[in-house]
């Protein structure tokens, strides 16, 4: 089949100050993104949570394929049952696994082996990438730059989510084989990232580590 085409909609070219502005609004919105591990168990509706997949799902993706299945999870025991599987491979992790370089580079932050934010935050969404799929669903085609589609989508998740006022997690216990059991999610697709999502506990803490930001001019150049 050769490519069609239909005209592009949607498109509306601004002023150059108003491109400014808007550009400015965004990193405005997106400065204010924290990382939190300290989540409220205030519930979040799941057509917020919907809508914000909606918002991820329009991510850029090889071949268009679309390669992404998000798992959204507000049922207890599942959580419970994510939280004690992530917990065992923390543990591990801290205790065995990490390297001490590792462990040192995470000292900052704070974290250890203590998931509870996995049962306290009102959703996890579970983000799985599929190595075979197709423009639509149940396709069984290769499926091309996995990582970098759903590393995009991911962020447009993330950032879809916090322009909504919520506040997440980016989670990634590791080896995260247990979610895609848990979840009930073929062989094929392989576990991404674990979102953790909810509004931020009262009196909630960021490691000052996290504020540190690189400058514009340590991150980019203009040829
Ligand atoms: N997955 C572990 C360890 C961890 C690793 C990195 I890299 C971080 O940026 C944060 C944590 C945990 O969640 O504790």
């Amino acid at each position: 089949m050769s490519a069609e085409f239909v005209p592009l909609e949607g498109y509306e070219e601004l002023s150059p100050e108003e491109m400014q502005k808007r550009a400015e609004t965004v990193l405005e919105t997106l400065r204010t993104r924290r990382t939190i591990r300290d989540f409220s168990d205030k519930p979040v509706s799941r057509e917020l949570i919907e809508t914000c997949i909606k918002a991820a799902a329009t991510a850029p993706s090889g071949a268009n394929h679309q390669p992404w299945y998000f798992v959204a999870i507000s049922d207890a025991d599942t959580k419970r049952k994510i939280r004690i599987a992530a917990e065992a491979e923390e543990t591990e992790f801290y205790e065995t696994r990490a390297s001490d370089e590792w462990l040192a580079a995470l000292e900052p932050l704070g974290t250890d082996e203590n998931k509870m934010f996995l049962e306290t935050a009102p959703w996890l969404i579970a983000v799985f990438a599929q190595k075979r799929g197709g423009e639509r669903a149940g396709q069984d085609k290769k499926n091309y730059y996995v990582t970098e589609s759903v590393g995009l989508a991911t962020g447009m998740l993330i950032t879809a989510l916090h322009s909504a006022g919520l506040g997440t997690l980016t989670h990634t216990p590791a080896p995260m084989t247990f979610l895609r059991n848990i979840c009930g999610r073929p062989d094929n697709e392989k576990p991404f990232v674990l979102m953790v999502v909810g509004y931020p506990a009262d009196g909630a803490e960021v490691p000052k580590h996290a504020l540190i930001k690189k400058d514009l001019s340590e991150i980019s150049e203009f040829i």
